[in-house]
């Protein structure tokens, strides 16, 4: 069974309620660590999270974004790929890598071969500026960074400079049987149901969920900057790999010459970015993937089945179908589909 949810006492219903402006500590007053312990708590998944605009966060990484909303200094060639977790990230990062850096890396000695995805492309609240890796700030550019934050809560100059975003997300039955999993292998000692796991996802409250919310926010702006946020789905990369890495290279200014056409680019950076590629790989399997200032994660944690519709082997498809109407419901009238 899982962790039945625990509500604080100071929990209210309306999401709003207890953004900065309602609590007794206010966030520009207070260092980001002291403002964070001030929030709603909830426990369910593997660790307690906290409620912020709307969001749910593990109280560390909240203190990050924090910290990077007001430190991180942008560069206008910035990329930023945003995901929510488990929807693909690591394969993003793969790919983004790999597109942006084909003129100095070789396919038969690529770095891939050698080191974790996750390592090659860094999360912006992990590395960022105002956290103590501020390494990011003697970065090349263009920088290529990674994060699950919310739209919203992205430091505001990334929008006024137009710093390019990818936007990462995929179908919520297959994202939320990714999460389980990883939640269960990642993080010892935890034990959620798939039962309990459904329900906490449903009412909205899951690691950066709402979920919902999350994918609006991101295709609300890529509707009205296309230029500037690109939109994916993880299922699209799946049907037409190729296709997708010609259309991020375009996007990203990198776009793929006639000459790399006729030679299957867009091939080699799919094979080389491949599920089946990377699993093969030992510095996929062995090893660990920096998880904050002292924790880690196993480096094979962040592949699995690497499919499309593998929900139906976890879930009734009566959950299948409540999850798809509450997702509809929220996403109507915006034109995001799953
Ligand atoms: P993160 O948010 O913790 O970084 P993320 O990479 O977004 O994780 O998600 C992991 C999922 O992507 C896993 O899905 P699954 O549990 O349904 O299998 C993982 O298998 C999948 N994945 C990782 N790399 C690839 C890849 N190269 N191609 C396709 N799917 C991949």
């Amino acid at each position: 069974m899982a962790a039945q949810p625990v509500v604080a006492p100071f929990m209210m219903n309306d999401p709003e309620s207890n953004t900065s402006e309602s609590s007794t500590t206010r966030e520009e007053d207070v260092l980001p660590k002291d403002f964070v312990a001030t929030l709603p708590a909830r426990e369910g998944w593997s660790e307690p999270l906290v409620q912020y605009h709307n969001y749910w966060f593990r109280p560390w990484h909240l203190e990050r974004i924090l910290l990077v909303k007001q430190a991180f200094v942008p560069r206008a060639d910035d990329i930023i790929l945003a995901t929510q977790p488990k929807c693909g990230t690591t394969w993003l990062k793969a790919l983004a890598f790999t597109i942006t850096n084909r003129s100095r890396y070789g396919f038969s000695d690529h770095p891939l071969l050698t080191h974790h995805p996750q390592h090659l492309v860094p999360f912006i609240q992990i590395r960022g500026a105002g956290t103590s890796h501020t390494d990011i700030e003697s970065l090349e550019s263009p920088r290529l960074f990674a994060t699950h934050t919310p739209m919203s809560l992205l430091p505001p100059d990334m929008r006024s400079l137009g710093c390019r975003v990818v936007y990462l997300c995929r179908d919520p039955k297959d994202t939320l049987v990714s999460r389980l999993h990883f939640e269960n292998k990642a993080f010892p000692g935890t034990n959620l149901s798939m039962d309990g796991a459904f329900s906490m996802f449903c009412e909205g409250f899951s690691p950066y969920g709402p979920f919902w919310d999350h994918c609006l926010e991101y295709w609300r702006e890529s509707v009205a900057r296309p230029d500037s946020v690109l939109f994916l789905k993880y299922e699209e990369i799946k049907s037409d790999p190729a296709q997708v890495v010609k259309k991020l290279a375009k996007f990203l200014g990198v776009p793929l010459t006639e000459e790399e056409v006729s030679f299957g680019v867009a091939r080699e950076v799919v094979r080389l970015c491949s599920f089946e590629t990377l699993t093969s790989l030992q510095v996929n399997q062995v090893g660990s993937v920096r998880h904050g200032d002292s924790g880690s994660i196993g480096s094979s944690a962040f592949y699995r089945k690497g499919e499309v519709g593998d929900w139906a082997n976890h879930m009734s498809q009566e959950m299948g179908d409540k999850l798809d109407r509450i997702v509809q419901l929220k996403l109507e009238g915006s034109g995001l589909k799953f």
